[in-house]
């Protein structure tokens, strides 16, 4: 028995070294504060997703990597954060793909109409080869790019009237998002598409500077557009991813211990984030109806009227340079629909 003891009592001497090696203390972390900024609420799905990402990389870091979440814009719009992510003085942000145009023009392909039928399509095309290869060319550009988020198919709402056809579109002053994709296409649909910042949005709709606007019932919710929009339109649009970026100049001062922490708490939350916009998804409609309003759906047949009359912002996106990652993009989601 003693033997026995004396034999166990040496075989965990020699695992401890190996177990200590791989706890947070005898890593090469230092302790650090990390400024991570979102546009939404924190009872939001992005807000959900920020403080389970905090919680996952102090886990992993014993306490060491502690992410501090900004909501609500506070430390800027998307744009602005990125430039400040590029600048150095902000370290991680969560936020929309569709305002990275202006740092890697690609990024607009995701932006165009009815690409994706379905999430798991979705999923296949950006954490596939074309998802990662579109992210690394943000590494010239000052930033770096971890994971997409779900932020969801994007509907209509409005506080002029329900829109079950592209006609009643006529004349809205719509927000889009600072993409010209988003411009091309609402104007096709006869819209007057206002550019504008999404920390803007509600006031915007409130003092009637615009009438309506376009994202996924999650954040129609959780910013509680209903409080100014009557009408939703269900019409899955777009699907719109979230990409989580690092700025660049600070990751490169991070040791690997403290990169891979933040790269696998970032896959988990890109998994929890889905998992959980998903479910609150399902519950978003009929939220929305119970604060009064109105619902519709686009019928099959004015959908079909729609992807017809964007042809012309497809055509333009490819002789526009766009071209090459077009035909990437939906060979892609073809592979991703075998
Ligand atoms: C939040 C935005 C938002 C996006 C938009 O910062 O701007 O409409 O859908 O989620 O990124």
């Amino acid at each position: 028995f003693r033997k026995l003891l004396l034999a166990t009592g040496i075989a965990a001497a020699l695992l401890a070294p190996v177990a200590a090696a791989t706890t947070a203390s005898a890593q090469d972390v230092k302790s650090r504060i990390i400024r991570f900024g979102y546009g939404l609420s924190e009872n939001s799905n992005q807000g959900r997703a920020v403080k389970f990402f905090v919680e996952e990389v102090s886990k992993r870091s014993g306490g060491k990597l502690k992410v501090k979440g900004f909501g609500d814009s506070s430390l800027g719009s998307d744009m602005q954060m990125q430039n400040t992510l590029i600048g150095g003085a902000q370290e991680m942000m969560v936020g929309s793909t569709a305002t990275l145009v202006g740092v890697v023009k690609d990024f607009g392909v995701y932006d165009l109409p009815f690409l994706f039928n379905n999430e798991k399509e979705a999923d296949a095309v950006l954490d596939g080869p074309f998802g990662e290869k579109l992210m690394k060319a943000l590494d010239d550009k000052g930033l770096v790019g971890l994971v997409y988020w779900e932020n969801g198919f994007r509907n209509l709402t409005n506080s002029k009237r329900p829109i079950t056809k592209v006609e009643d579109m006529g004349g809205i002053k719509l927000r889009v998002m600072q993409n010209p994709v988003y411009i091309d296409m609402f104007n096709s649909f006869g819209a007057n598409a206002v550019p504008l910042a999404f920390s803007e949005l509600f006031t915007a709709m409130e003092t009637g500077t615009v009438d309506g606007q376009e994202n996924p019932v999650t954040t129609i919710q959780s910013s509680k557009f209903y409080e100014v929009q009557k009408y939703l339109t269900i019409s899955r649009h777009v699907y719109s991813p979230w990409i989580m970026l690092a700025s660049k100049r600070w990751w490169d001062g991070l040791s690997a211990d403290e990169k891979k922490i933040l790269k696998d708490a970032a896959v988990a939350s890109r998994d929890f984030e889905r998992k959980d916009s998903r479910e609150a998804s399902a519950q978003s409609v009929a939220y929305l109806k119970e604060k009064g309003m109105q619902i519709n759906e686009l019928s099959p047949a004015e959908l079909e009227r729609m992807r017809e009359m964007v042809k012309p912002a497809f055509d333009k996106y490819a002789a526009d340079g766009g071209a090459e990652v077009l035909k990437d993009l939906q060979a892609a989601i073809a592979a991703a629909r075998k």
